[in-house]
């Protein structure tokens, strides 16, 4: 790992001689070029744009992180039949598929992705042109489309074989493991690094009991299984550039059975507030509680038909948990030396955490409100 060359992210290098040879082994109509600077702003992939020669078209080309996903294979078949899914469900409805779902480029030889010499794992796919990415959210508009877009989503999987999913990472969103893991990564110390959190190990500490929220409702039958994308952080939803409408939800490494609660968290805790992930001035950080209400009517507008009562309060559950969770996935990584997300700048993961741990804070005081949103009256 290096710093590349804006310094921007501290993530894998790639060289031009290899990503032009990667990308000259996918079907793309016609030569293309590459620039080997990262594109995007996800914490996970390598992602670059490659040009058709004739600047007609460009392309996504992605090294999959094979450390986060070790079997790229199995991730290829879930997006390639979710994809598919997708596409159905979008030309049945009349929309074009074109750009509401990602489309696989296939390689020359028809295989769905490529293996470097290094046996480094890469995938293309259309670009979907004339789209905005959120890192923030400026309005209340798009933050409801965001919320409208995965609904429809959530409502497009419904129906999907979830049995036939690769689970691509084992224990994504299971809280209590991520508080183990936690616990290991403190007790190990690696990097001596303990000794500067000792506030948030005593934060998360208190709410150990917190962690086991979901997992609990659902064992005890109370909230249902659902597929679900489980990374809906709002840069994975893509917005038309001109009408302002949700176009395609992206990033569907992690599509894989879940709770409604994860996906409506995840997007919460990236989307209901007014500052960065990663805001080092925690006197910046802001739940916004109107925002929530924004994107709650905007979720169950499109997903909440098939909720009971039971699921749609789970969805307060999910801000807080995956807010928590993904606080405590920080810190864990910061505990560990950072090899798990790409970072920018030393004591980054400390920073994302510790914004986390806020918004938790800030959550738990307007919980009963956030509840009485989801769930007006318990109706
Ligand atoms: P990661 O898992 O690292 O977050 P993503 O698949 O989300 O990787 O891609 C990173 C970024 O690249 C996205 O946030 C988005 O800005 C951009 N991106 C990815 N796929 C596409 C696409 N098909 N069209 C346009 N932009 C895309
Ligand atoms: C990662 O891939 P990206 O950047 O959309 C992570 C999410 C975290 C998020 C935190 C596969 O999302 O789980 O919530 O960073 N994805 C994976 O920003 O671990
Ligand atoms: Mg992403």
């Amino acid at each position: 790992m290096k710093y590349n060359e804006n310094e921007e992210f501290m993530m894998k290098s790639v060289t031009l001689s290899l990503l032009q040879s990667v990308a000259n082994a996918f079907d793309f109509g016609g030569p293309v070029l590459c620039d080997a600077h990262h594109y995007g702003e996800g914490h996970i992939n390598d992602t670059f744009v490659v040009w058709r020669e004739d600047h007609s078209k460009r392309f996504i080309l992605q090294r999959i992180n094979t450390d986060t996903f070790t079997n790229p294979v199995g991730l290829m078949e879930n997006v390639c039949g979710v994809t598919r899914h997708l596409r159905a469900k979008i030309l049945a409805e009349g929309g074009d598929p074109a750009r509401e779902t990602l489309n696989v480029i296939p390689t020359l030889s028809g295989s769905t992705y490529y293996l470097d010499a290094d046996g480094g794992a890469w995938r293309a796919y259309d670009f979907v042109e004339d789209t905005i990415c959120l890192q923030q959210v400026g309005s209340e508009t798009d933050f409801r489309t965001v919320a409208e877009t995965l609904g429809k989503f959530q409502n497009q999987l419904e129906d999907y074989p979830a049995s036939t999913l690769h689970e691509t990472i084992a224990r994504f969103h299971d809280t209590p493991n991520r508080y183990a893991n936690f616990e290991k990564a403190l007790a190990a110390d690696a990097l001596s690094r303990a000794k500067n959190i000792t506030s948030e190990i005593e934060f998360i500490h208190a709410r150990e009991q917190d962690c086991h929220v979901l997992l609990d409702q659902l064992a005890a039958g109370e909230i249902p299984l659902r597929v679900t994308h489980n990374d809906t952080k709002i840069n994975n939803v893509l917005i038309d550039a001109a009408t302002g409408k949700g176009i395609c939800v992206i990033d569907l490494d992690t599509v894989m059975p879940g709770l409604s609660a994860y996906d409506f968290g995840d997007s919460i805790r990236t989307g209901a507030n007014d500052c960065a992930e990663d805001e080092p001035d925690q006197s910046k950080v802001h739940f916004d509680l109107h925002l929530y209400e924004v994107f709650a009517k905007g979720y169950l507008s499109t997903a909440g038909a098939s909720m009971s009562m039971a699921e749609k309060k789970s969805l307060a559950w999910g801000a807080r948990l995956m807010t928590l969770e993904c606080g405590i996935r920080f810190l864990t990584d910061y505990l560990e030396g950072d090899h798990y997300f790409h970072i920018a700048r030393p004591d980054h993961n400390l920073d994302r955490a510790r914004t986390q741990f806020t918004l938790v804070r800030q959550m738990e005081e307007v919980f009963d409100q956030m509840l009485e949103i989801v769930c007006p009256d318990n109706r």
